[in-house]
């Protein structure tokens, strides 16, 4: 190795060790779209497959030691859930990561749920949200993920500023509950299923509520919950500067929400986001920000798609902590635009496939996870598995 070499490698351990991914208990299971849904046989469809499934996605990446759970889906006994999940921790040795409380299927919300017109539905929707944050102390885990599906479909159907008024009411009562080392993480997508308004349709309207709730309240930003033409980059840097980034949920989108595997359609953005978030670490400002992965993978492999993106995600985090950021201060401040430009597309348009791998290899993981997932056999395996279960289920049914 030549000097620089040398001096890259270590960069490039630098930034692997200090990154980490969580994975969605509901990227293993069987989803779909509207217009309806194609299963996998090898699909997760109880809590202790998710587990397995993620147990496997960290045995090959080494950087996913923990999964979000959703409560309804994973918890749909409530706390009364958390013993048997606490066993499939020690388990598998994966831990609970972000709770996400569901204020979306259930009949009553109709209308909303925190911001429902009916002090009762709104009751009850803090209710679940006051239980998921009880469930998230049971599990020591930090942030509580709060995404609402409140809106509505027709103009002068509702009051938007009532519904703020609730909106900041019920957060407060929920940043009450928090211990000190919990945070409130606040999602926002500017529409779906609401067509006309939705109640936390930007950054803008989340750092507002994040102000209002309390100090361990923080952003969410979901990538694929922008219009296509936002420059997304720009807001996780206001989002830095004002300290209210707490986290990312990782996808990408052609379109809308799309949920498609991080990267695969403008990976450009994502070394965008991850630039800023390497030099406001420069600068002692990216604290505490949590990366997790939100899709579902509706035609891809649930454990292929989801070992693809943990890897893309850290092949695009190293391409980003590559870029020599003294020396591209020194551009931007004399302004030679042109070589600003090179010096960060040159990192983008390198080849770090070889440093992942070789990091990898010092560290006793696969240097190739997707290979060794597919040369282990564990898909097909529990495909098998996970098939017989069912026939026996329907053949007793
Ligand atoms: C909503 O589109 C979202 O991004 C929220 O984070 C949900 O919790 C998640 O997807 C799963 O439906
Ligand atoms: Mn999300």
């Amino acid at each position: 190795m030549t000097h620089s070499e040398s001096t890259t490698f270590d960069l490039a351990v630098k930034a692997l060790d200090s990154f980490q991914i969580e994975i969605p208990s509901w990227g293993f299971a069987n989803t779909g779209t509207r217009f309806g849904k194609f299963v996998q046989p090898a699909a997760a469809s109880t809590i202790e497959e998710k587990f397995c499934d993620a147990a496997e996605v960290n045995r090959l990446t080494g950087v996913t030691p923990t999964l979000a759970l959703h409560v309804l889906w994973d918890l749909p006994n409530g706390i009364d859930d958390v013993p048997q999940v606490k066993e499939l921790e020690r388990r598998f040795g994966i831990r609970a990561g972000s709770i996400n409380p569901n204020l979306f299927e259930d009949q009553q919300y109709k209308f909303g749920s925190l911001c429902n017109p009916s002090p009762r539905i709104r009751e009850q929707a803090l209710a679940h949200v006051l239980d998921s944050i009880e469930i998230a102390k049971q599990f020591g885990s930090r942030d509580l993920s709060l995404w609402l599906a409140d809106g509505s479909n027709y103009p002068g159907s509702q009051s938007i500023r009532k519904r703020i008024g609730w909106l900041e009411q019920a957060l407060c009562a929920a940043h009450d509950r928090l211990a000190p080392s919990q945070r409130l993480l606040i999602e926002y997508k500017p529409f779906e299923p609401a067509f006309y308004h939705t109640d936390i349709a930007d950054w803008g309207m989340s750092s507002h509520l994040c102000r209002v709730a309390g100090l361990q309240a923080r952003v969410l930003v979901d990538t694929g919950h922008h219009y296509s033409a936002q420059n997304i980059e720009q807001i996780v840097a206001w989002l830095l500067h004002t300290g209210l980034l707490g986290g990312f949920h990782f996808n990408d989108r052609r379109y809308a929400d799309d949920d498609l595997t991080l990267g695969s359609i403008d990976p450009y953005q994502i070394f965008r986001i991850f630039h800023e978030i390497h030099a406001a670490a420069a600068d002692g400002l990216a604290r505490s920000i949590a990366f997790m992965i939100d899709q579902s993978h509706n035609l891809k492999g649930k454990i292929e798609a989801t070992v693809q993106t943990v890897v893309t995600a850290q092949e695009l985090w190293l391409k980003a902590a590559l870029v020599d950021r003294e020396q591209l201060a020194v551009h931007q401040q004399s302004c030679d635009l042109v070589a600003a430009e090179e010096l960060f597309r040159g990192a983008f348009w390198t080849d770090v496939r070889p440093l992942a791998a070789a990091w990898r290899l010092a560290r006793g993981l696969p240097a190739d996870p997707l290979a060794a997932l597919r040369e282990c056999g564990y898909v097909e395996r529990i495909a098998r598995e996970r098939e017989n279960r069912q026939a026996a289920i329907s053949s007793y049914a």
